[in-house]
This record gives structure tokens, sequence and C-alpha cells, in this order.
């Protein structure tokens, strides 16, 4: 028998297993894919590509999988039937699938009454930035990440950024000022989201190949989370990044773009900057880029565009423009 870490303990016995030696509670990837009905081939995409399921190896470079694996599987492959990535929920617990499946499966009501679909999702949203302030209060950044994970999966990329991260840092700012939210709370809470931010678009930075887009934000401002907002959407339109990030002086901003086959320039001004300085910064960029390459600025800080600089005042105006243009 090979020695594994779950030498006796009680056998679950699939048909593969029978009058086998193999350990207690584990499974071939034929047994799993049987019991999932998920594709071998895909098993292993899966696990190259996301890093789960992950197997144990048997001596021989075979893949045993823990039996559990089994009613995870059949949540992702459910949910993946609503519309859901793998490579957002392979990271997710039992627990937290159990809680995307019952808002994608709520159970039948018992009266005829069924409520309006739009209430129910501005009602956990409005849940879920009560329960993302209390997470920052107590520097609970499980929560808060567990929070915004369900959500990008729930609401999409589009309201996720819309309708929860962007509000998220407005009530972050407004708490701060008056609910007794202190700095640690807001510091804490930024790089939670900025991180989170980073993290969901990876899948989609590493599948990219669509044009370059440089992202900046202009000599000293460090407000980075609508930058890295819109970045997302750029980076989920398959394009790929050129992150140069907060306080870039505009000379660095404009080398970079030309020296890195860039195909266009994604400013984020936040209200942090004062407006003349934007406007004078952004039409010294202008005059820098190549004249056909399209300048995107946004940010509640974002002045009336110098001429060929395109201003965006809302994220959906911006994937819009993205979708075009990619
Ligand atoms: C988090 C935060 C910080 C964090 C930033 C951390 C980080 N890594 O990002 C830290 C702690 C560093 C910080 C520091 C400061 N901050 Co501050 N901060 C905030 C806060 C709470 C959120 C900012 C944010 O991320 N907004 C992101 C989104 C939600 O805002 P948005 O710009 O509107 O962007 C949206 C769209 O426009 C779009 N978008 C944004 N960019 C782009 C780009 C493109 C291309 C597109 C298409 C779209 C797009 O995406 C967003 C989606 O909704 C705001 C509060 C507020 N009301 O904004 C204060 C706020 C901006 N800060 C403020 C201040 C004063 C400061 C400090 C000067 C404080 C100090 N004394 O040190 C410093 C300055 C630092 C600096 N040099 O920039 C003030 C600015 C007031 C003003 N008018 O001057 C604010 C408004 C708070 C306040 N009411 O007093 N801050």
């Amino acid at each position: 028998m090979s020695p594994t870490k779950n030498k006796g303990t009680d056998r679950v016995m699939t048909d593969s297993h029978k009058g086998t030696d193999r350990p207690a509670r584990s499974l071939t990837i034929g047994a799993l894919s049987r019991a999932t009905r998920i594709p071998a081939e895909t098993l292993r995409t899966w696990e190259r590509r996301y890093g789960s399921p992950m197997p144990e190896r048997k001596p021989s470079g075979h893949r045993l999988y823990p039996s559990t694996s089994v009613e995870r599987l059949r949540r992702v492959a459910r949910l993946l039937s609503h519309g859901h990535r793998p490579g957002e929920l392979l990271q997710l617990s039992t627990r937290e699938l159990d809680r995307l499946l019952s808002l994608a499966e709520p159970p039948p009501r018992a009266s005829g009454h069924s409520p309006n679909p739009a209430d129910l999702v501005a009602d956990g949203v409005e849940e879920s930035l009560v329960a993302m302030l209390r997470a920052s209060k107590e520097l609970d950044r499980e929560s808060l990440v567990r929070e915004m994970r369900v959500n990008w999966i729930r609401l999409g990329p589009l309201r996720f950024l819309d309708e929860l991260a962007g509000p998220f840092m407005l009530a972050l700012g407004k708490a701060w000022r008056e609910q007794g939210l202190d700095i640690r709370h807001e510091h804490f809470a930024s790089a939670c989201i900025t991180g989170f931010l980073r993290e969901i678009r990876e899948p989609y930075d590493h599948a990219a190949k669509g044009p370059r887009v440089a992202a900046a934000m202009l000599p000293g401002d460090r407000h980075e989370g609508g930058l890295l907002m819109a970045c997302a959407l750029v980076a989920i339109r398959g394009c790929r990044i050129l992150y140069l990030g907060p306080d870039t002086p505009v000379d660095q901003i404009a080398a970079a773009a030309v020296s890195g086959s860039v195909a266009a320039v994604a400013v984020s001004v936040s209200a942090a900057v004062p407006r003349s300085r934007a406007g004078n910064d952004l039409a010294l960029l202008r005059e820098a880029l190549p004249s056909r390459m399209p300048l995107w600025v946004g940010g509640s800080g974002a002045p009336d565009p110098p001429p060929g600089v395109e201003r965006f005042q809302t994220l959906a105006g911006f994937d819009a423009r993205l979708s075009t243009w990619v």
C-alpha cells in the first residue's frame, strides 16, 4: 500500500476502488470525472490553470483526489451552468459555493408572489456594503474579501465595479469622516480592495492577447482604486495592460507608451488632484503621445478634457468604448 496520509481512515469505495489497496477516501481522476460528470481533461486543465482541484500523486504519478472533491465539484458544475467562470468558482470554499447556489437557485416560494429580481439584487448590494464596512472596522480581511468575491461572481464585473466596489470606496471616505472609521481602517480596506482588484484581473491578464494599454495616474496622485477598476474592464476585454500605477511623471507615461508597443493610454484622476493641474498634465501628455494613440481619462477629478482626450464618466461608457475599439 502506498504510504499516504489517508492510511487507516474509513474507505469510500467507488467502482474503481473496489478490490484495490488505494488509500481511503481518495478517487482516481476517472472516478472523480464519473462522479461529477466533469471530463478528466477539464479537471487536468483546471489544475494546470487555476491550481484546483489539486490532487495528491501516487508514486506512479497517477492523481488521487479526496472524496470531498466530489461534492465541491458538483457545486462548481451547477454554478457553471448558471454562467459563472471556473477560474472564479475554483477559488471558493464549499460554503461560499453554497451561498452562490442559494442565490442562483433560490428555493421555490410558498406563495404565488414572485419578487422583482432587481429588488433582490439591490437589497443584496446594500447588505454587502454594510458587511464590507463592518469588516473594515473590524480589520477582518477574510470577511471583507469573501464579501467581494461572492459579489464579483454574483453581480458580474461591471455591476460589481459600479454598484459595489466604487460605492464602497466612496462610503469608506464618508465613514472615515462621519462614522468613526479611522485612518487604519481606511488604509486596511483600500489595501484589501486594491489587492482584490489585482487578483480578479490575473486570469484575464494571463489569457490576454489584444492590444496593449498603458495605465497610469498623474504626478502626486496615489488614489489607485479607480484605475484598477478601469484596468479590470480593459483586461476582461482581452487587452494587455502595461501598469504604471500611481504618481507617474507625465514624460515617463509618454516614454513608456512610445517604447512599450502600447496602443492606448488610460489615466485615472482622483478628486485630490486640482483640476487645473490635471488639465495641464493631460494636455502635455496628449502632446507627447503619437497623435493617433487614444488617451482615455476617468475618475472623479478628471477635468474637462483637452482636445484629443476622451473622458469617461461611467465605467459602462468606457466598457462600451473598449468593446468597439478592441
Ligand atoms: C482610499 C482613499 C485614499 C487612499 C488611497 C489608497 C489607494 N491605494 O488607492 C489613501 C490613504 C492613500 C489616500 C490618501 C489621501 N487622500 Co484620499 N481618499 C480615498 C477615498 C476614500 C477613496 C478613493 C478612491 O479609490 N476612489 C475610487 C473611485 C470610487 O472614485 P472615482 O475617482 O470617482 O472613480 C470612479 C470612476 O470615475 C471610474 N474611474 C476612475 N478612474 C478611471 C480611469 C478611467 C480611464 C476610466 C475610464 C474610469 C475611471 O472608476 C471609478 C468607478 O466608480 C476618497 C474618497 C472619495 N470620495 O473618493 C478619498 C479622497 C480622494 N482623499 C482625499 C484626500 C484629501 C487625501 C489625502 C490628501 C489625505 C492626506 N491628508 O494625506 C491623501 C493624498 C494622497 C495622494 N497623494 O494622492 C480627499 C480629496 C479631497 C480633495 N478634493 O482634495 C477625498 C475625496 C476624501 C475627502 N472627502 O476628503 N486616500
